[in-house]
């Protein structure tokens, strides 16, 4: 049996894992099952990148050794891959002692030829953090605690870096696909036509990592370390060189240039591509630790399902290009194309053959018309898949689709069944055998695209084979045997109304936010003002404070104020006949998707007052220091809407 053997890069574990890392690690499941539809025996290794001076420190902030640390995080990366039903076949770390036995192995070899050589190492060193500053000037401060840097020079091994200039140029030129997209390739050519200086591959200031061998004050710098998991994972198994290395744009240099150029040191065959793609944004920003914008994957899990959350990744971001990720997007697309496109289509058709055909597929050959049309299609999505080109392939199929519909409408089946002549018993046999046809088509190559809910549409058409042994050679049209009995058609994708899921998936973000920070022992930030507060106004008595009635509501519905980026026109519902409106300058640190559903606290007995020409029928209460951007008041329990605060 041909083998295929494809990797995601190794997560770092001082992040628990986000919607960036669920991107590549879905479209790798993806380019997985697709080859084994090719009949390849396929191997998928993901894993962590667990040493360095961050985990370091990292599991030192939380009171933890660094094993305990990263057990922790390691497991919540596998965790989160098989909850999402990403097939993963070997999951390595870089603390297993395998692959510590391979760094070594790679270390020697590359020693033994003469590419490795003792040097020194001098650089801006932070002592309180025990961090190297990447670039610093000597007296520059240290970028996390600014307190200036020393020079520092430390004894390390170095690696021939240099030595492959020539070969490396010379390995893009005469195999042009060894780093795509050509974006990439010709970023990573002009690097290397920029001259490569030798690189450092051990540190004596750090102790969390894989110890040179005969050398034990030395461990391995984390690149030398962390690439090798690519053969690690796969030792012994004779499937080393990887067919394929899916990674991010920002790791391409490591992938493309040191480690070509380490196996060619240790005389190792080289892995056959490299695909760096682009980046995820959230809302449009770059999402960051620092920024708290991370958006974790089970929080969508749970609330719509991961097939919307594949579909829309591999459908709405041309792969190797950045694109944008919003909750709202992805379930635009799924409504427009799963749940009103396929998940009718299916629908329709099935319930169509039950009325009009007892259940079972009639004999016909189908239309010629869609059958060619399904032909060419199933050749430009089989070329797209093969070139990473996903949402080509995705588009298309859909216009495979639409074509459908139309000539659903143009065959009226609903009058054709009235019509008892031969001619148009015919014809209603044709249209309902393309229909079913093109549906089984379309299912087959959407598999490893949405693999759960094409199991269930495979199983309504009444498929006897399962749809993961579907081999890509043998789909063809016609296939779809007549007399074959069909199931019901209950719904694969029912549709999702956005807002209150979107409310969900939020909600549930801070959440898991906090499920993990609780896990590795990380207790919430406590802010503490670095400016004078407030003073602390006149004193008042009982009286003067109950006359102030502040209430419990819900936000019904919130929309942007326009012309105003402050402004939050709310409907509040505390528990009256009519919702009040309320205008709330909060919207700066919320968006509108954001408040609805959420239980706020309003004063009630505010003398209403017009803002941008709108009557506010009381205030929403926040807190914010002077000048800060405003933070709603909540309850940790939960309480009944227009309950009074006293
Ligand atoms: O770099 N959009 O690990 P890492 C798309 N340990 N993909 C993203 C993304 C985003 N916003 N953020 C992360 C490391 N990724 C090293 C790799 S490999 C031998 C060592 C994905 O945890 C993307 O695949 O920082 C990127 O390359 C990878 O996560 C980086 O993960």
């Amino acid at each position: 049996m041909k083998s295929y053997y494809l990797t995601t890069p190794i997560y770092y574990v001082n992040a628990a894992p986000h919607i960036g890392h669920t991107y590549t690690t879905m479209v790798a499941d993806t380019v997985a099952r697709w080859k084994r539809m090719q009949g390849y025996d396929v191997v998928l290794t993901t894993g962590t990148d667990e040493h360095g001076q961050k985990i370091e420190r990292a599991a030192k902030a939380v009171n933890k050794t660094e094993q305990e640390f990263t057990d922790i995080i390691a497991e919540e990366f596998r965790m989160a891959w098989d909850k999402l039903s990403i097939r993963i076949d070997r999951f390595m770390r870089t603390t297993d002692p395998r692959h510590e036995k391979k760094v070594q192995e790679l270390f020697l070899r590359c020693k033994e030829r003469g590419y490795v050589y003792k040097g020194e190492y001098t650089g801006q060193y932070c002592v309180s953090c025990e961090l190297y500053v990447n670039d610093a000037k000597p007296g520059d401060p240290c970028p996390d605690c600014g307190r200036s840097t020393e020079t520092v020079t430390e004894e390390n091994y170095y690696f021939k870096l240099s030595a492959f200039q020539d070969r490396l140029l010379e390995l893009y030129e005469k195999q042009p696909d060894f780093i795509q997209p050509e974006s990439r390739r010709n970023e990573v050519i002009s690097f290397v036509k920029g001259g490569l200086s030798d690189l450092s591959i051990s540190r004596t200031t750090i102790k969390w990592g894989i110890p040179v061998p005969g050398e034990e004050k030395h461990v391995f710098y984390v690149w030398f370390d962390a690439l090798t998991t690519y053969m690690s994972a796969v030792e012994g198994e004779g499937r080393w060189p990887a067919d394929l290395h899916l990674i991010g744009k920002e790791i391409v240099r490591f992938h493309a240039i040191y480690w070509p150029a380490f196996l060619w040191a240790a005389d190792w065959p080289l892995p056959k591509r490299v695909f760096a793609h682009g980046f995820l944004l959230f809302d449009n920003d770059k999402m960051s630790k620092s920024k708290g914008n991370l958006v974790r994957p089970l929080p969508i899990l749970e609330v719509i399902g991961q097939e919307p959350l594949r579909y829309f990744l591999l459908r709405e971001i041309v792969f190797g290009q950045d694109g944008n990720f919003s909750y709202d997007a992805v379930i635009t697309r799924y409504n427009a194309d799963l749940a009103n496109g396929l998940g009718n289509l299916v629908s329709r058709t099935l319930s169509m053959i039950r009325q009009y055909r007892n259940g079972q597929i009639p004999a016909s050959q189908g239309s010629p018309e869609i059958a060619e049309v399904a032909q060419t299609v199933v050749g430009t999505y089989r070329d797209a898949m093969e070139s990473f080109q996903f949402s080509k392939g995705l588009e298309a199929l859909w216009q495979l689709l639409s074509l459908l519909d139309r000539s659903i409408v143009q065959y009226a089946p609903w009058k054709l069944i009235k019509d008892t002549s031969a001619e148009a018993q015919q014809k209603l046999d044709t249209i309902l055998y393309s229909s079913a046809e093109v549906i089984r088509l379309a299912t087959a190559l959407l598999g490893p695209v949405i693999p759960q809910a094409c199991a269930k549409i495979w199983a309504q058409l009444g498929m006897a084979e399962p749809l993961e042994s579907v081999q890509l050679g043998s789909l063809a049209w016609g296939q779809l045997p007549a007399g074959q009995a069909v199931g019901e058609a209950t719904p694969v994708f029912p549709r999702i109304e956005a807002a209150p899921a979107v409310a969900r998936m939020f909600e549930l973000e801070e959440k898991e936010k906090a499920r993990q920070d609780e896990l590795v022992g990380k207790a919430p930030k406590v802010e503490t003002p670095k400016y004078d507060i407030a003073p602390i106004a006149e004193t008042i008595s009982i009286d003067d404070f109950v006359k102030v009635d502040l209430r419990v509501g819900i936000v019904r519905s919130a929309e942007p104020v326009k012309g105003s980026d402050k402004l939050l026109h709310l409907k509040v519902d505390i528990g009256e006949a009519q919702p009040r409106t309320i205008v709330a300058g909060i919207a700066t640190a919320y968006k509108p998707e954001q408040m609805l559903n959420r239980k706020v606290v309003i004063v009630a007995n505010l003398q209403p007052r017009k803002l941008r020409g709108v009557e506010s029928q009381g205030m929403i209460v926040a807190a914010s220091l002077e000048g800060g951007s405003p933070v709603l008041a909540g309850f940790l329990e939960d309480v009944p809407v227009g309950a009074r605060l006293k």
